[in-house]
């Protein structure tokens, strides 16, 4: 009998067997009758027991299962004015696959809450709750978004390397790794490699695992992150923020469209953000803030309380550009009427930074210099300047991350809930 999920079980089956496979969710005795509900990716369904109906060795099975078995059952779809569904399944044969050892340590249920270290530390049974569920739900359509949007438009989506030779973001936090006679980093950034991508396929996106050896833990930050990056040639950051804007509003609306019962779940009252999104500087943010009373002076970046500040006076979604060069990779183009400021951007969503991204220097000689001046040496950048010699069209990009997007989306405090397996300073296991 071919197996059929518990979304499929509805009242045009009633009367018909049907075969269900999954975990058993929850047992309870009501007045002498045993319901089941079983679980599996799709939902949830009733199996009912009463004495008289059902064999006795039916019964005997149901009355020693205990949550989270792995169960197969057989049986007849019935009307029910008490399930949920107003179906539920008169069991004819039940086979227990797998049993859970008991007692659980997280109640997938959550009739009993479990804290942060409990969810984190047993992740593939919290993955079972409908707070899990619904969260990578809206992460599934975050990543399905950004894909299809950019494949509408005609992008080429990149797999850049991870082990890399050189540093794009500082050198700072990068974890280094023994490669056989040399040195090797873990990718910080796709960035030098979409740019090189950008200045021979012109449109590049890609979602990529990237690493940041930052000592602190803090509830936005992660060692290691998933990106979703994009290259554009022949566009310049105002373009980038065009693009940017875009595509969040197309991320946010398919969200909206497709999981409206995961946004219902986690209790999130999602709007599209309005467009056109503000644009505004690096120093009127600044000013805005110390108007406020904010302690922040002209070249200092944004703490995330100060962020969230922004996001009171500036709204849902906002950009700040035109930062202070030492605020800003060595890649950033300077403007031309003030080399001091470049060509940068960030994108405040719901008070949090969720993207930045820059017009890049397509120039060797100024590539060259701005590598200099941050401390670096040109030598180790040879095969990424070289790439700016054959032709090279001015080019932009930007870089959302998946799991601050997706800790704002789903109204979360910290990012671990979001991430399935975080990777922190003091957690690498699971
Ligand atoms: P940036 O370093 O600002 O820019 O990173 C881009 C976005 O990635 C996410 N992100 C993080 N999320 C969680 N924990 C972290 N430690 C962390 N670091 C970064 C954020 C951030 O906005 N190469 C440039 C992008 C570009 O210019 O194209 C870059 O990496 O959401």
């Amino acid at each position: 009998m071919e197996r059929k999920f518990t979304n499929e079980i509805t009242k045009e089956l009633v009367g018909k067997k049907v075969l269900v496979k999954g975990w058993v969710f929850d047992v309870r005795v009501l007045g002498g009758i045993n319901f089941v509900v079983l679980r599996d990716k799709n939902g949830y369904i009733q199996i009912t027991a009463k004495k008289g109906e059902v064999k006795d060795v039916i019964l005997q099975i149901v009355s020693k299962l205990h949550q989270e078995d792995v169960i197969e059952v057989e049986g007849i779809v019935k009307e029910s004015k008490q399930a949920k569904k107003g179906v539920e399944i008169l069991p004819e044969k039940i086979e227990v696959i797998s049993k859970a050892e008991v007692p659980l340590p997280l109640d997938p249920r959550m009739v009993t809450p479990a804290n942060l270290d409990t969810k984190l530390n047993w992740r593939f049974l919290w993955f079972r709750t409908e707070e899990a569920r619904a969260i990578f739900g809206i992460q599934n359509e975050i990543l399905k978004a950004f894909r299809e949007f950019f494949y509408n438009n005609g992008f080429i989506e990149m797999q850049p390397p991870i082990i890399i030779g050189s540093a794009s973001e500082g050198g700072a936090e990068l974890f280094e790794l023994p490669y056989f006679e040399k040195k090797a980093y873990l990718a910080q950034s796709p960035q030098l490699y979409k740019q090189m991508g950008a200045v021979s396929f012109e449109r590049v996106f890609m979602i990529t695992p990237i690493f940041r050896a930052e000592k602190f833990d803090q509830p936005t930050h992660l060692n290691e992150v998933r990106q979703m990056d994009v290259e554009i040639a022949f566009a310049d950051y105002e373009e980038a923020m065009d693009w940017l804007e875009k595509a969040l509003v197309y991320i946010v609306e398919s969200v909206l469209k497709n999981r409206k019962k995961e946004l219902e779940v986690l209790n999130v009252e999602l709007k599209v953000p309005k467009q056109p999104f503000p644009r505004i500087t690096y120093e009127e943010a600044i000013k805005a803030l110390q108007k406020e009373g904010e302690k922040i002076e002209y070249g200092d970046d944004f703490s995330k309380l100060q962020e969230r500040k922004l996001g009171e006076i500036f709204g849902e979604a906002f950009f700040i550009k035109d930062w202070p060069e030492e605020q800003k990779a060595f890649y950033a183009m300077p403007k031309e009427d003030n080399p001091k400021i470049v060509k940068a951007f960030d994108l405040i969503y719901k008070g949090l930074e969720i993207s930045s991204g820059t017009q890049r220097i397509h120039i060797p000689e100024l590539l060259e210099k701005r590598i200099r001046e941050k401390g670096l040496d040109p030598k180790d950048f040879k095969f990424y300047i070289d790439a700016f010699r054959y032709g090279a069209p001015p080019h932009s990009g930007w870089s959302i991350g998946l799991e601050r997007l997706t800790m704002q989306i789903c109204g979360k405090k910290n990012i671990k809930e979001v991430t399935m397996f975080p990777r922190t300073r003091e957690r690498i296991t699971p």
